[in-house]
């Protein structure tokens, strides 16, 4: 079943800005939510994350076309509480909606020392480092998660019930650093990662999933119509039901299966939740904040001198060497993009 790897078509990041742009305004998004989702899929190019990157305008437009988004839609925010922030994104797509809440999340978090902001109603394929680094960019510890779709079994079931659920965590580093960071699906990997073997006709590697007759199987396609399976068996599973609880019913939204029954058949992007926590170490700290997020380095440095690597570490290379040199798109995905442009 191996396939020659598809040819590739080289771009800079402000032309692919310029497409993406133009594929979303072309097919009906509004200046604010384009610019937000070009941000966000551009984002995903430059750091190599390619199944969240200009691939998921795809996603976007046909999610648009079922009637499952709103393209112009205007994210309202609510100050629930001294340290909630509620954003109702109204329907639209996810990143405008957590602009719109990330000023107002920060400063409760300074003002109480940790706050959440919860975002309902919102359709939602970002990948989570894109909201957690904005949020260690202002100084702040960030944590985020959220239902999808009912994609994956729980640990020893055999049917799809959980989403990919992912989890995400940013701590900012002094001396100009990027963050540490990681930001991972709760399945044994992003469901957009298999919809790409699938059209590069590729096998996906032994573990991620089991078709619709509950056996194991290296078929994306079969994958795709059966269950992805969780990371790390029952462990993954209670992380991928926990974030269920709290970015579903306890900021009153749908949990993965609930997100899927509402698509009801129409093949758009989840519907759902997301609940982002941020912590300020000032408050937590006072003076002695230097002093303590100096140990959090020596942790750092203890765990790269046994060779290991810090999560974001490729993402953050792909950075550098994406601005130097661009990106290669697949030149089916860079064709099927002019055509909606
Ligand atoms: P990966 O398994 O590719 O990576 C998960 C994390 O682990 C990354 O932070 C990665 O850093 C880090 N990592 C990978 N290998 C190592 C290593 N050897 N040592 C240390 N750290 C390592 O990601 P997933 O497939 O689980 O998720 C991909 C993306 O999909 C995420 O951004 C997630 O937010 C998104 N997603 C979004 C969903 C949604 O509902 N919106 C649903 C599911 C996933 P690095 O990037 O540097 O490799
Ligand atoms: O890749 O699993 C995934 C995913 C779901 C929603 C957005 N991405």
């Amino acid at each position: 079943m191996s396939q020659p790897s598809p040819t590739m078509h080289r771009m800079t990041l402000d032309d692919a800005a310029v497409l993406a742009r133009a594929v979303l305004i072309r097919q009906g998004f509004n200046a604010e939510q384009s610019q937000a989702l070009t941000r966000a899929v551009i984002a995903g190019e430059r750091d190599a994350c390619h199944s969240h990157g200009l691939y998921r305008l795809l996603n976007c437009v046909s999610t648009l076309a079922a009637g499952k988004v709103v393209a112009d839609a205007q994210p309202e925010v609510h100050d629930q509480a001294p340290g909630i922030v509620r954003v109702d994104a109204k329907g639209g797509f996810s990143q405008l909606a957590f602009e719109a809440g990330l000023p107002v999340l920060a400063t409760k978090a300074r003002e109480q020392g940790i706050a959440a902001l919860a975002i309902n109603h919102c359709v939602h394929f970002s990948a989570l480092w894109i909201e957690v680094e904005a949020i260690t960019e202002l100084g702040l510890v960030g944590l985020a998660c959220n239902p999808s779709h009912a994609w994956v079994a729980p640990a020893g079931g055999t049917r799809p019930l959980l989403g990919t659920n992912p989890l995400a965590f940013g701590w900012p580093r002094p001396d100009g650093q990027p963050p540490y960071l990681f930001d991972f699906a709760t399945s044994a990997i992003a469901r957009g990662d298999i919809e790409l073997y699938r059209r590069e006709q590729r096998p996906i590697p032994e573990g991620w999933g089991i078709d619709r007759h509950g056996q194991p199987s290296q078929d994306a396609a079969a994958v795709l119509d059966g269950a992805l399976l969780t990371f790390g068996g029952h462990k993954g599973s209670a992380l991928a039901t926990m974030i269920e609880l709290i970015a579903g019913p306890l900021i009153g939204d749908l949990t993965s299966a609930e997100s899927l029954a509402h698509d009801d058949g129409a093949g758009g992007s989840p519907y759902h939740g997301e609940l982002i926590i941020a912590m300020d170490p000032e408050r937590f700290l006072g003076d002695t904040r230097e002093h303590y997020m100096r140990r959090g380095e020596a942790l750092f440095d203890a765990i790269i001198d046994q060779d290991a690597r810090l999560p974001s570490q490729r993402r953050y290379a792909a950075r550098e060497r994406t601005r130097r040199e661009g990106i290669h798109l697949p030149d089916h995905l860079y064709r099927e993009l002019v055509e909606l442009s």
